[in-house]
């Protein structure tokens, strides 16, 4: 079985390698910090024995996405489960003081990226006569909240990219998935506060958050199941998030 994390470096699409490695799949890793990816595979390899595959690539990068899945080796093109994991939020300003070059890198990595990485991959599946894409949205995909329009957004339309890859990839027995955690506590905030580790921290004061296994573990859950059934729409938060806006912090 083969997997493609893209996002793989750090976060949930890291937790994700162990777990799908750990379980017996051979891996596709895709980032843009080559040092952490190749000590990635070097310790997949050695802890769990199977063959694993690092890819440094930016998913904004159209050309870049089309050319290294085209060139797949025959032995790694057999893509069972595609996880677009690649994302980021940059900025938590009010509409009227966020910075435009944000927006640009918001949508091209979480919404362009991972059309330019699905429509590569798909190919593949539909060739196969199946497959499974893992959709990383968020909670912020289904309540929009202050200083988020953006990113919000970004969500949101992984959300409708999701339902309608689903209808359109039905007849080539690929299955969607649109997997939307709520706050987790792995590099995000440090990105989206740009390296103010302080401000990130407080994010996840008061409460327990998700951490990157519980996604990983959920991802897991997900791709192994009956091949006759799907999970289309997943939010999973911690106890103390009941959605998007709605936070108990003690
Ligand atoms: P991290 O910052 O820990 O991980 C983000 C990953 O995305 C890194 O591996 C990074 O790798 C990769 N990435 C970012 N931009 C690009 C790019 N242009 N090309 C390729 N890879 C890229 O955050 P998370 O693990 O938390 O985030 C993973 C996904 O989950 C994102 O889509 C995020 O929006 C979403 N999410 C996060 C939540 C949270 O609270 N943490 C909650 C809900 C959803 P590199 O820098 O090496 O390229
Ligand atoms: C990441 C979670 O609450 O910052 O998608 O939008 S949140």
């Amino acid at each position: 079985m083969i997997v493609v994390i893209t996002g793989a470096t750090s976060g949930f699409g890291e937790a994700m390698a162990y777990t799908f490695a750990k379980g017996g799949y051979q891996c596709i890793l895709v980032g843009r910090r080559q040092e952490r990816l190749t000590a990635l595979v070097t310790k997949l390899e050695k802890e769990f024995g199977n063959q694993h595959l690092s890819i440094a690539l930016d998913v904004q990068d159209k050309i870049a996405v089309e050319k290294v899945f085209t060139q797949l080796p025959e032995t790694w093109n057999k893509i069972d489960v595609l996880i677009n994991n690649a994302g980021l939020a940059l900025g938590r300003d009010a509409f009227q003081n966020a910075d435009v070059q944000d927006w640009e890198t918001m949508i091209d990595t979480n919404v362009k990226g991972l059309l330019y990485v699905s429509k590569a991959v798909v190919p593949y599946m539909i060739a196969n006569g199946k497959g499974h894409i893992i959709n990383i949205g968020s909670t912020a995909a289904k309540e929009a909240y202050a200083g988020g329009s953006v990113y919000c957004a970004t969500k949101a339309a992984v959300d409708a990219i999701s339902k309608a890859q689903r209808i359109d990839l039905l007849p080539h027995a690929i299955k969607v998935t649109a997997l939307h955690p709520g706050a987790a506590d792995t590099e995000f905030s440090q990105v989206r506060f740009k390296g103010n580790t302080a401000i990130a921290a407080k994010v996840y004061e008061g409460f327990t958050p998700l951490y990157a296994q519980d996604v990983a573990d959920i991802a897991w859950y997900v791709a192994n199941l009956p091949a006759h059934v799907c999970i289309n729409d997943l939010v999973v938060t911690c106890t103390a998030q009941a959605n998007s806006v709605t936070l108990f912090k003690q």
